[in-house]
């Protein structure tokens, strides 16, 4: 598994480096389908026997990486893998920050196949693992992070993302003390970030993606951190989904290990724009393209970061 890393690497690259044309462009689709496009053709020349379990959808609305998909050669490892060939797509055809392309893999069974609904999200970094619950009001795992990273209240950052759905909770942090942070796009590189020591961010919460939180548990895994979720459908029709999909009480907190149960898992992700943890691409004069990358392992708790030029892709 670990050795796919750079295998898996050249995907997000390719991905991004396919959906950099579109920054801007106000066209979501074309984007998406460069992106999307570009992902499936890398993937499909690793040795692996590989089954997209989180992906552009369902086979009815998606042609490509839909769930369910054979990727790979068909040859070697049997992985399981979530994919975002973007991240921030709304980011990127407006080119506004925080756009990126992601990939997440574990051996066949590890992930937890999440429907695409919303989820709610608790997240902290290796120092407040163990310590959390999502079953305890908000205030509550403010304050025992708090004691866990050896801070004041007055010093406890936390990350949520701007929605009006999150007001209650922003509001009551605030009243205890501690400082808010807020982002307007992409819960992924958030959730990470709260895990990366020099980002100095506490904890993690909101409602955002299903797909994007177990992708996200896959990083947290990897940098020793802890995540709890639990699926919030909104519907009859996502609830039976959710039921259809092998979670029989998806009103129950989701642990970490129900989001992610092996430490052999990977994360790559490649920027489009930039972010808090990497650059967007850049070109120079010659229309070389260079990438900046991070790549998780979630045997080794290694993170690396993998910056890449890239001859002009639009010289055949
Ligand atoms: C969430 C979050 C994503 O979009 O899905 C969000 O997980 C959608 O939230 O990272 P809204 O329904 O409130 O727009 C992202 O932020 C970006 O795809």
């Amino acid at each position: 598994m670990q050795n796919l890393a750079f295998d898996f690497l050249k995907v997000t690259e390719q991905a991004a480096i396919a959906s950099f044309p579109w920054v801007g462009s106000g066209k979501k689709l074309k984007a998406d389908g460069d992106a999307t496009n570009a992902m499936r053709n890398t993937l499909n020349q690793i040795n692996i026997n590989g089954r997209i379990v989180i992906g552009e959808g369902e086979l009815d609305d998606a042609p490509m990486l839909y769930i369910g998909e054979q990727v790979g050669t068909g040859f070697g490892t049997k992985v399981d893998i979530a994919v975002d060939p973007i991240e921030g797509t709304n980011s990127t055809v407006n080119g506004q920050d925080n756009a990126f392309t992601v990939i997440a893999a574990a051996p066949s069974g590890a992930l937890l196949h999440a429907p695409d609904m919303y989820m709610e999200k608790l997240v902290v970094g290796a120092k407040a693992k163990g310590k959390i619950d999502i079953n305890t009001p908000l205030t509550e795992n403010v304050q025992v992070v708090a004691e866990a990273n050896n801070k004041d209240i007055k010093d406890v950052k936390v990350l949520i993302q701007k929605r009006e759905r999150h007001s209650k909770w922003i509001e009551e942090i605030r009243k205890m003390g501690a400082k808010v942070y807020l982002f307007d796009e992409g819960d992924i590189t958030y959730a990470v970030a709260t895990c990366i020591d020099d980002q100095e961010i506490d904890l993690f919460y909101g409602i955002g993606g299903a797909p994007e939180g177990v992708v996200a548990a896959v990083a947290v895994n990897c940098l020793n951190g802890d995540m709890q979720a639990r699926l919030l459908p909104q519907s009859r029709k996502e609830y039976d989904r959710c039921v259809e999909m092998g979670i029989n009480n998806p009103g129950n907190a989701l642990r970490h290990s129900d989001l992610i149960k092996s430490d052999e898992c990977l994360f790559t992700a490649t920027g489009i724009t930039e972010n808090i943890l990497l650059d967007g691409i850049k070109t120079d004069a010659e229309s070389n393209y260079t990438t900046h990358s991070l790549i998780l392992n979630g045997e080794s708790k290694q993170l690396r970061y993998v910056k890449c030029k890239h001859p002009n892709p639009h010289i055949a």
